[in-house]
């Protein structure tokens, strides 16, 4: 039996309110739902987001994942008084989130202002065996004297994104005296979602009814209660949508209810036990274990397995996963880069279908991608850097003010942030390394890869007697509008490259491509390292001056820089919100020696704020395969930080979700040391000094693998022959097999052909 951590919130406290909103959110990768308290705060934000479901509120918006109606709030009031720990005294308090099976509960002691007690139980799910399930229950016990309890829930359709409003109200009905249901539509009339919830007390003896008016369809429950006894409200919601309107509306919705009475006649617990079974699957097949001094290092890579879980929507090729998961309204839902690059490769070596439906989000939405190169006077495929549900580009016109004219400033990645194009590309190889998987790379790969590469080819410049790709943004967004940036440059050749390479290999002619692309390989700019291994990250990036960054890299993340400098002066010196050529090393391995590596990380890393949540984490990995762990397990531990360290305000609109596949990437591809060099899987394990044992499940094309370090002997399970690399040298393993790192390291330092890639 697998012992998964369970996240805890060490207290109530209204300033971290939206913080463990965020990360101890519940999903299944159909819906999220933030972990808000039944009663309601002023600063709390409530949040139920099913994947996909975007709509746009009006003029000057862009679709944004629906903040549905909520189904989680419960009014309860004990004796006359609103309950809320505002007030009173919390006498104990015990709040936590089971990753094993899912279960979010709270265990309040509570002194009324009148000094009465009561005990308050609460624990809900969101079922991974029934995606449109979610299970409730609330339980209260007044301990010193009889007590009058009225609850009251139900769907509260009042709840909007931060005021805008998406759905209008349909209908809502009361079924059998204990069924509630709320039709809505968006306001486009595209889409419809049915809520239905079932509301039972454990008590014969409560007075019942219900309400139905300003959007909110609800039942109350009252009751007198003996001292000592226990009142449990079990609510049951059965949340669907659909755009496809087949069925009468009607019929759709007694469905849904339908659906929801199986539900109910199982109960709480019998459901509960269902969907445990179900992340039961999930631990086996992803579970990363440490054995470290630090808890804390377990609890990390459980949280990220549990989020990069509830944040997939693995059911629907049609949706991708949004830049904070199902966890909050950040970045308004919309998906960026960081699936392909943060995100996929969790899934792509524990369950590559799921990556492979990832890609197909993009293929399916090559037309939106095809469009909006054609707009721009480009050919092939320039995919929007923010999306939603279409391949349209999503991001806001606007950002934050600039401090020097106060008003708002654009947003440029729309226009310029074009490295996403081959960031794609680079997943759809990286897939099809790791799975082989020839029909989808014949199909929906290849036309993925040339698409792309045929913007490339369109996008650059004949310039300085070569090809170069003027006027784009890296993924360091602190630096604009500039030529020949090195990460989109080297990765526009492995794109085209990699276009070419696939297209000969499945036998695709096409002989205008083809003269194009040599032409391209041969002709485009890669910026070229100085004497000591460094690449400039773009044309003018060498010229500019660097300023001394240490009270701003103090406090990375928060973007203090803006406070004291304009967008535009930020851009004119050598200040990095995330390093891209340390992330070019991460992603092209074969490229670079670690020499080059380590030089671009002591040049890089003083310029750099690591503002981006996606920065350190790649640091970490490139640091790991530099040989320095220790450095590594810092920046990894920085890295986790983000969502899980103590800024009780980082996480409020949601969690960082490629800080979170990062946690899972950290491990596995700096301290297990994984990497895919030229289409093989190599491995070189080195612990920090904290573990003691790394144990993980690998999928590599047919094989089911799993991979145990310590002592520094690494045993390897495969349930098919895999050729794979170890610490430089290449074997076949199959079966149980163990290997002694010393034997490695004495082969390393006698022979040439590892390059130095690996430190000793
Ligand atoms: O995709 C990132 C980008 O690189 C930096 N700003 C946040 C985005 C969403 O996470």
């Amino acid at each position: 039996m697998l012992n998964v951590s369970v996240l805890t919130d060490p207290g109530f406290c209204p300033h971290s309110l939206n913080k463990f909103a965020s990360v101890m959110a519940c999903g299944n990768g159909y819906m999220g739902i933030r972990a808000a308290h039944e009663e309601d705060y002023t600063q709390q934000t409530r949040g139920m987001y099913l994947a996909g479901l975007y709509h746009r509120a009006g003029r000057n918006e862009t679709n944004e994942l629906i903040n549905l109606p909520d189904i989680t709030g419960i009014e309860i009031e004990l004796d006359g008084v609103n309950f809320t720990l505002l007030s009173g005294d919390i006498l104990s308090w015990q709040r936590e989130l089971d990753f094993a099976n899912g279960e979010l509960r709270r265990t309040v002691l509570w002194r009324a202002p009148d000094g009465k007690r009561y005990r308050l139980d609460s624990r809900r799910f969101v079922s991974l065996a029934q995606l449109p399930l979610v299970a409730m229950q609330l339980s209260i016990t007044p301990l010193d004297a009889a007590s009058q309890v009225v609850l009251k829930t139900g769907i509260d359709a009042t709840q909007t994104n931060s005021g805008r409003q998406h759905l209008d109200e349909v209908s809502v009905r009361v079924f059998d005296q204990h069924y509630l249901q709320g039709v809505y539509e968006t306001q486009d009339r595209a889409t419809e979602v049915v809520i239905s919830t079932s509301c039972r007390l454990s008590s014969d003896s409560s007075d019942s009814c219900f309400s139905a008016k300003n959007r909110r369809v609800m039942a109350h429950h009252s009751l007198t209660l003996p001292a000592g006894d226990t009142v449990t409200l079990e609510k049951l919601v059965w949340i669907t949508h659909r755009k496809d309107k087949t069925l009468s509306q009607e019929t759709w919705a007694r469905n849904a209810l339908a659906d929801l009475k199986v539900c109910a006649a199982k109960g709480y617990a019998s459901l509960l036990e269902n969907s445990a079974r179900a992340w039961e699957n999930v631990w086996r097949d992803a579970r990363v274990d440490v054995t470290s001094t630090d808890k804390q290092d377990q609890m990390a890579l459980d949280y990220a397995v549990w989020h990069l879980t509830t944040m997939t929507p693995a059911h629907d090729e049609r949706s991708s996963i949004a830049a904070k998961g199902l966890t909050g309204e950040g970045y308004k839902g919309h998906i960026f880069w960081d699936t392909e690059i943060f995100l996929l490769p969790f899934h792509l070596f524990t369950r590559p279908q799921i990556a492979r439906n990832l890609l197909r989000y993009r293929w399916l939405n090559l037309a939106g991608a095809r469009e909006k190169a054609r707009r721009n006077g480009w050919p092939g495929a320039l995919f929007p850097w923010e999306s939603a549900a279409s391949g349209q580009e999503e991001t806001p016109e606007f950002a934050a003010i600039n401090i020097r004219t106060g008003t708002r400033q654009k947003v440029a990645s729309a226009l310029a942030e074009h490295h996403i194009v081959a960031d794609i590309a680079w997943a759809v190889v990286a897939y099809w390394q790791a799975t082989r998987d020839d029909a989808f790379m014949r199909n929906e790969g290849l036309t993925l890869l040339m698409e792309t590469a045929t913007f490339w080819m369109g996008r650059a410049v004949e310039a300085n007697g070569r090809l170069e790709i003027h006027d784009v943004i890296g993924p360091d967004e602190y630096t604009e509008h500039v030529n020949n940036n090195a990460y989109t440059n080297y990765l526009a050749w492995h794109n085209v490259s990699c276009a070419r390479q696939f297209m000969t290999m499945f036998g695709r002619d096409d002989a205008a491509f083809l003269a194009n692309s040599t032409r391209f390989l041969t002709r485009l700019w890669l910026p070229e390292a100085n004497a000591e291994g460094v690449l400039p990250q773009d044309d003018t990036f060498m010229a500019k001056p660097a300023i001394d960054l240490s009270r701003y890299k103090a406090k990375a993340g928060k973007q203090t820089i803006l406070l004291d400098y304009s967008r535009a002066e930020v851009n004119e010196m050598q200040i990095l919100k995330q390093a891209d050529v340390v992330m070019l090393n991460y992603l092209l391995p074969e490229r670079f020696t670690p020499q080059q590596c380590a030089a671009n990380l002591a040049f890089y890393e003083p310029r750099t704020i690591h503002d981006s949540s996606l920065s350190k984490a790649i640091h970490g990995i490139v640091t790991a395969r530099c040989g320095d762990t220790e450095g590594a397990y810092v920046l990894w531990r920085d890295g986790v930080a983000i969502d899980l360290g103590d800024d009780p305000h980082s996480s409020d609109d949601g969690i960082h979700a490629a800080a979170t596949g990062a946690i899972w990437s950290g491990v596995i591809q700096g301290f297990a040391g994984l990497q895919i060099v030229e289409g093989e899987l190599h491995l070189a394990p080195k612990l920090p000094a904290h573990w003691r044992k790394l144990s993980f499940p690998l999928r590599w094309r047919n094989a089911q693998m799993r991979f145990s370090f310590e002592d520094d002997v690494l045993t390897v399970e495969s349930s098919a022959p895999v050729t794979l690399s170890l610490w430089g040298k290449t074997l076949n393993v199959s079966g149980l097999q163990t290997f002694a790192r010393k034997d490695f390291l004495t082969s390393i330092a006698g022979t040439a052909t590892t390059e130095g890639r690996y430190d000793a």
